[in-house]
């Protein structure tokens, strides 16, 4: 029996996982008690990893769809037959038409990102579709907007902490734990913002808002802490530009205001404010990307700084502050063409000179069906599953159904693989050599673990970056990819780091300190210099440069008309520990666990409509309908019904839309649609 030191990735926080192999089989897992982030923690999903990795549903083989049933290949074939037709494609209809997909894994196994990237260039497609454009990228770009750089929650240490849309039991575990031993032991205070009474919620103090209206109660946060006189007026002057007209333009948001439109009473909000002015150390922590899937989400991110910066509250211990950075290898190569979207969204294309290498995956189906701004014709889908996970699923489908190539890398046949020209198994990462990063940005904690191989890659499966790297010598672009080991590869990823030698010690992992009061000697990497609160780059694309408040896309107010006919409000993808997104649905124990999507709502709302718990209803939009199990529960908003996302078969987003895109990012409308609910006949 041997055990091996690794990190999971069946998730964005890359626990450190102990791996017990046995005659070459992985037959446990457990935490490491000595990472430095995780110290022996692992969700059900990490203890589960042997029967992930030795699931029945693996994709094990090269596979071609022949009739529509699946025949296995060779990698020989399977590569003569993508090289075919990707040139076929590039030939008739240009590289552009080629569109690449990568999911949250590509965020969380950066060498899957990585090498996508690469490949898109090699190519010479625009057209890399991530997840960075539905999740977190529009938060990173505010942040950079208003500071220049990234910046994050420096939450161990906070003595103040606002979940803003965020419910760390189902999403982050880890802190969940770290808030209840905070609230147990320490002089601590906890707000939570949820239209759900939490269980979190319930250790503190809750404010149940309507969703969607968010901006209104920061707006009106900043109305009573700044007329109250309880900002930092020494940091507010000597390091932002923009207060006196962020002064003068709240002034219409008072408490009052806000109270009509997110359904807290004032005293709540002014009482909050005041808590949150008055802490040595307060800290937002943003929903990882509740606040940003509304028409309001680029300036929701906008507002929370904003409450950040005027009480002074960066770059101390326990606030926001800037993590330092990590440099990777950039796999790009330099690239002419923009990508679907960048017109539309020119600031998520590029800022200051940044350019992002993402181009806007809900305008994919249009350029599929609509030849708009060009046709689409063929796919390459990576640690990603759309069918499922992108809002209007039924448009998706249309849209790959009428493509006239697709190919899939993934280590499972998911929804999209299932639609596939041709499958190709990657292994998983227990079978690799690679590197656990996550680097600060997400969690805020800057390490980097290498994530040891624990066992032989199974069947023919192999590394994503050993598939793309054959792919493009098929191509005749070989060149480009010179890679022959997974030591090479993260090798080379992390040259420009410096921390290769570093992360060679017993536990392979990296942490560096965080730097406090980095402003007092580096002004802020903005034109100005200085954290910008009123943005005049934001007013040049036309956007507002202080952060206001509209209504969701649909709602109560802002379509009447729709409310009558879907009367109550939908938030999609509040996370559950057992299940990341799509994925796991197939390991018998997690199931045991959480064997349905449940659709909760209040039991008066449930009264009203006629609904009984325990029922089989059909949530419908003017898109789709999808059944769910009703269960009531007290703790929800009244009006309000919440689901999950990510179960193939009751499937939220085949009633999602994709048409009412946040206007500054073209993020999807996930969380504060109108919906109408009766019993399932
Ligand atoms: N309605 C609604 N929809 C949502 C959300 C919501 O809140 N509401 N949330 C959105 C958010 S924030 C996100 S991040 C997305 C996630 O969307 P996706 O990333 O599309 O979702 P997953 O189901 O995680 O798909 C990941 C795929 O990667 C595969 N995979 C795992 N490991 C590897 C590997 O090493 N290599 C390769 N090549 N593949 C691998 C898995 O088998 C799986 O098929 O969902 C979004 N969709
Ligand atoms: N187990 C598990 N963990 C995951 C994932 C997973 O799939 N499974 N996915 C990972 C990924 S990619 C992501 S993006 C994160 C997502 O993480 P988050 O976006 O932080 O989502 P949750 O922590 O589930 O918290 C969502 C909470 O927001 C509330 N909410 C919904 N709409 C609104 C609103 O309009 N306003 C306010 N104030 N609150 C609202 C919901 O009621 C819910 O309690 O989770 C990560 N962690
Ligand atoms: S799936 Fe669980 S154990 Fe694995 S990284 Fe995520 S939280 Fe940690
Ligand atoms: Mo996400």
């Amino acid at each position: 029996m041997a055990v091996v030191n690794s990190s999971c990735m069946l998730c964005v926080w890359d626990c450190g996982i102990k791996a017990h192999v046995e005659d070459g089989k992985l037959v446990k897992t457990e935490g490491l008690p000595e990472h430095p982030v995780s110290n022996g923690y692992v969700c059900p999903r990490g203890e589960n990893l042997p029967a992930y990795v030795y699931s029945d549903s693996r994709l094990l083989y090269p596979y071609r769809r022949k009739n529509n049933t699946l025949e296995r290949i060779t990698w020989d074939q399977a590569f003569d037959i993508c090289a075919e037709n990707l040139t076929k494609v590039k030939e008739k209809y240009g590289a552009k038409s080629l569109a690449i997909f990568c999911g949250s894994v590509g965020v969380e196994n950066i060498e899957v990102a990585a090498f996508a990237q690469r490949f898109k260039s090699a190519y010479n497609t625009p057209n890399l579709l991530s997840v960075e454009n539905i999740c977190y990228r529009l938060r990173i770009l505010a942040r950079q907007l208003t500071f220049g750089r990234y910046v994050g929650e420096d939450y161990r240490q906070a003595e103040c902490m606002i979940l803003w849309g965020h419910n760390p039991d189902g999403s982050r575990k880890m802190l969940g734990d770290l808030i209840r031993e905070k609230v147990a032991n320490e002089k601590f205070e906890l707000i939570v913002i949820d239209p759900k009474r939490t269980e979190l919620a319930k250790l503190g103090l809750h404010l149940q808002i309507r969703p969607g209206t968010d901006a209104a109660l920061a707006l009106a946060m900043l109305n009573v802490i700044i007329n109250e006189d309880r900002c930092d007026k020494e940091f507010v002057e000597n390091y932002t530009k923009g207060f006196p007209e962020l002064k003068e333009h709240i002034q219409q948001y008072t408490p009052e205001w806000a109270a009509d439109i997110t359904g807290i009473p004032k005293e709540d909000i002014k009482v909050v404010a005041r808590i949150f002015a008055q802490s040595k150390a307060p800290c937002i922590l943003q929903g990882i990307n509740t606040l940003d899937q509304h028409r309001n989400g680029f300036q929701n991110s906008r507002l929370l700084a904003l409450l950040q910066i005027v009480v002074g509250a960066i770059d101390k211990p326990g606030t926001w502050v800037t993590i330092p950075f990590l440099r990777m290898a950039d796999l790009r190569l330099p690239m002419e063409e923009k990508p679907i979207g960048a017109d539309e969204y020119p600031i998520f294309h590029s800022v200051w000179g940044r350019v992002s290498p993402y181009g806007i995956a809900t305008l994919f189906p249009k350029a599929v069906l609509e030849g708009i701004p060009y046709p689409m014709k063929a796919s390459i889908v990576t640690a990603a599953n759309p069918l499922v996970t992108y809002p209007d699923s039924g448009l998706y489908r249309k849209a790959f159904e009428a493509l006239d190539f697709r190919v899939s890398i993934d280590p499972f046949i998911n929804e999209t693989a299932e639609l596939s020209d041709v499958l190709l198994p990657a292994c998983t990462f227990l079978e690799k050599d690679s590197l656990g990063y996550v680097y600060g940005v997400v969690n805020c904690e800057p390490y980097a673990m290498l994530r040891k191989k624990v066992i032989e890659p199974l069947g023919e499966s192999r590394p994503d970056w050993w598939i793309w790297t054959e792919l493009a010598k098929r191509m005749g672009l070989g060149e480009y990819f010179t890679w022959t080991s997974d030591e090479e590869v993260f090798d080379f990823l992390l040259e420009p780091s410096g921390i290769k030698e570093e992360l060679k010690n017993k536990l392979g992992v990296y942490f560096a300190e965080k730097g406090y009061y980095q402003y007092k000697t580096k002004p802020f990497p903005t034109p100005s210099k200085k954290i910008e609160i009123y943005s005049d780059t934001l007013k040049e694309y036309g956007y507002d440069p202080l952060p206001g408040y509209v209504e969701p896309a649909q709602s109560p107010i802002s379509t009447p008309e729709l409310y009558k006919e879907y009367p109550i409000i939908l938030i999609s993808g509040a996370r559950q520990e057992e299940y990341a997104h799509s994925q796991q649905r197939n390991i018998p124990a997690l199931r045991a666990l959480n064997p349905e999507p449940l659709a909760e709502m209040h039991p008066a709302t449930a009264q009203r409509y006629g609904l009984v718990d325990g029922e089989k209803v059909n949530i419908s939009t003017k898109v789709g309908t999808v059944k769910m199990r009703l269960k009531t529960n007290e703790n929800m908003m009244t009006g309000v019904v919440t689901v999950p996302h990510g179960w193939g078969l009751a499937n939220v987003n085949e009633i999602t839309n994709v048409e009412t895109r946040e206007p500054i990012t073209g993020y999807p409308d996930f969380k504060a649609i109108l919906v109408r609910v009766e019993p399932a006949s």
